[in-house]
């Protein structure tokens, strides 16, 4: 293989990342990547946040701030995320990026100067209240296939259908909550109708063998359905701008600019050095292997999406490999940001600071290749108590200080070896034939199982041969054990860099030796005769069962609170006494005039009828009615409520509303007509 370029999906800069991007997308491609540096294999990692997108606009609405804010925000505290674990990329880029933004936009005008795309006018959902067109998530409504209230335009997050905005039964905005209008707008499509049948079809047919049977399956699923052509633009005021005249207000869907981003930041990789083409053999050199890990959800984009914009472009190759994880879920629940149910990196790392690799290596020991797993907190322990410690750093400690005991912490030589030293000097040569037969084929887990295969055979060897008894009497032999035993330690630092390149580092530092490449690995020692190792330390230290149940408790109240927030009803309020409640005069009215009030979003002032006066009362239901649609309406209204001025009108009283979770509101009236005046009680 000549050149690999590795690109890890671009996470929205919306929000941290959880240990489900991680083992995801990051973590396995940082090992691909780690292992092909250590056989001097020609490989860039390539990964940057993606700024585009309903979803940052809608959090930066929610949180008041401008897209760019959020994006700033989110971005950086990715990034810091990712160098903490040690996801090794080449370049961290964004989307934001000017050189994002024209590698987007020239792509897009190729393109379009090729006549690929197709030209719709089509109806569209608009917001009159907001004045914009409601794309993907700005719209939400009724799944029709499995019927969940909350499905968003493009897609249902319970069934995983994917949708248009159309689809949706009974849609109604985001943005100001009202049932939305059609409207007329024009679009740019790719396609993939006619792709399909010219080669996308066929090529997908060639990867059947070494793809995975989730991006296999789900590729076939979709072209069995018919491709249909694709919307590469949207109406929305954020993202890359479509460079057409006639597309004003207009800007390139996120799914189109995001894969773009790869190119790109493989672009800036190269920018400021002095050879600025660098990048492009790693885009248009057919011997470049082309690899995406991503999660599930993004296979279709990946798979079918980008290679088709990628053949239509025609300077670039296609991905040989789209190596997609199935789902992490965090004790037996999906992980979800909305709920606050997830283990958040940069909040682990408070927790157990220093600690990513045992993170890493239980993500990795459990990692959802092909079916989706679990991560739990006890099984995080057990792997650190287990297997971490018990295993790994319990044959590395022994080894380094019973050679400084006995060596004064220099590599003793063999003598005549016996059958099991011989046994263990062959694992060792054998163990990076493994470990790079697995990882090449994207079986992280089998590789690191490997890896822990030789730790075990290690502390097996050490307890069976146990030096410690027949130092006094047999010391040439002792010296014989030890020596096999740091060749297996020198061995477990070069192999774990991969996966545990915290302790690798740590590990070669007390053997004294730098990192090696795995071609040397095969012939000779590792460790020379009379070499000084340096001071040991432990690579891991027990985690207590009060750590895991601090983290167990921490979940049990996010779900306590999701909970109340979500499904129950407001908790009682205290007791009032009956005098008090009689205290309140309420009376039923009638609405006879309502008109908006200036330069507020929420408030009407009404004219209320109560029976004996009309008054006037401000009110903060204008989201939820219109001026003209509730004149005549009969209300509850509280009329002995110390007058106050809202917005420089006097309210003289209050209407009772009912409000469920969400904040709709709904008169509180009688159910047959009753005289204005009449009393509520
Ligand atoms: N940002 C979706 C995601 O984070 C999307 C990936 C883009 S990869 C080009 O799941
Ligand atoms: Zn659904």
């Amino acid at each position: 293989m000549k050149r690999t370029l590795v690109t890890a999906a671009l996470p929205y800069a919306n929000g941290p990342v959880h240990i489900g991007h991680l083992a995801g997308a990051y973590l396995p491609s940082d090992i691909y990547v780690r292992f092909m540096r250590a056989i001097e294999s020609d490989v860039k990692f390539i990964c940057g946040s993606d700024e585009h997108g309903v979803p940052i606009t809608l959090r930066a609405r929610k949180e008041g701030i401008t897209p760019q804010q959020v994006v700033d925000k989110y971005h950086g505290i990715i990034k810091k995320s990712f160098e903490d674990f040690g996801i090794s990329f080449d370049i961290y880029h964004r989307t934001s990026s000017p050189v994002h933004h024209q590698t987007a936009s020239v792509f897009f005008s190729t393109l379009y100067d090729k006549k690929i795309f197709t030209e719709e006018t089509t109806e569209q959902y608009y917001d009159e209240e907001a004045k914009t067109f409601l794309a993907d998530r700005y719209i939400t409504g009724t799944c029709p296939n499995c019927s969940n209230p909350n499905a968003y335009g493009d897609q249902c997050e319970k069934c995983g259908k994917s949708l248009s905005p159309s689809e949706l039964i009974n849609p109604h905005s985001q943005l100001s909550g009202k049932k939305p209008i059609l409207r007329q707008t024009k679009h740019w499509y790719l396609p993939l109708d006619r792709f399909q049948k010219e080669w996308l079809e066929e090529w997908i047919k060639s990867h059947e063998k070494d793809w995975k049977n989730n991006a296999y399956g789900q590729c076939k699923s979709w072209l069995d359905q018919g491709l249909q052509p694709r919307a590469v633009t949207r109406d929305l005021d954020w993202g890359v701008p479509v460079p057409l005249k006639e597309a004003e207000g207009k800007v390139l869907y996120v799914w189109f600019d995001a894969p773009i981003g790869y190119i790109s930041a493989t672009k800036a990789l190269f920018e400021n050095t002095s050879n600025p083409e660098g990048w492009e053999p790693y885009w248009k050199d057919k011997d470049t292997r082309l690899l995406h890990f991503i999660g599930k959800d993004n296979i279709v984009f990946h798979c079918i999406i980008f290679p088709a914009m990628l053949k239509a472009h025609g300077e670039f190759i296609l991905p040989e490999n789209i190596p997609a994880n199935e789902f992490l879920n965090l004790e037996g629940e999906k992980i979800s940001t909305s709920r606050n149910w997830a283990v958040w990196l940069n909040e682990y790392l408070e927790e157990f600071p220093g600690k990513q690799d045992v993170l890493r290596y239980t993500l990795c020991a459990t990692a959802p290749e092909n079916k989706d797993n679990d991560f739990t907190w006890k099984d995080f322990q057990a792997r650190n108590n287990n297997e971490l410690v018990a295993v790994l750093g319990n044959f590395v400690n022994r080894t380094l200080v019973l050679t400084q005991k006995y060596f004064e912490g220099k590599v003793p030589s063999a003598s005549s070896l016996t059958n099991e030293d011989q046994a263990c000097l062959e694992l060792i040569k054998e163990s990076p034939k493994r470990i790079e037969e697995n990882i090449l084929k994207f079986r992280f887990r089998d590789a690191l199982f490997e890896l822990m295969n030789l730790a075990r055979a290690g502390n097996k060897y050490l307890a069976d041969q146990e030096p410690w008894k027949i130092h006094a009497t047999n010391p040439e032999r002792v010296a014989t054990i030890l020596s096999v035993s740091l060749e297996i330690t020198a061995a477990l630092a070069y192999l774990m860099e991969p996966f545990l390149p915290f302790t690798a580092k740590k590990l070669l530092k007390m053997l004294n030796i730098s990192s090696k490449s795995w071609k040397e690995l095969i012939d000779k020692p590792l460790l020379t005769k009379g070499h000084q190792l340096a001071e040991a330390s432990l690579l891991f230290e027990k985690i207590e069962d009060a750590e895991i149940q601090k983290q167990i408790d921490k979940l049990a109240v996010s779900k306590a609170e999701n909970e109340a927030r979500n499904n129950g009803p407001a908790p009682a309020k205290d007791s009032t006494s009956f005098d008090d409640f009689q205290k309140m005069d309420i009376r039923v009215g009638t609405i006879i005039t309502a008109e908006r009030v200036p330069k507020t979003d929420k408030l009407l002032k009404l004219v209320i009828d109560t029976g004996l006066d009309k008054r006037t009362v401000v009110s903060g239901i204008a989201a939820d009615y219109k001026p003209e649609n509730i004149i005549g309406q009969q209300v509850s209204i509280l009329i002995n409520l110390e007058p106050r001025k809202i917005k420089g009108i006097e309210s003289q009283g209050m209407i009772l509303m009912a409000e469920n979770a969400k904040g709709e509101l709904a008169f509180v009236a009688p159910t047959k007509s009753i005289e204005n005046g009449g009393t509520i009680r």
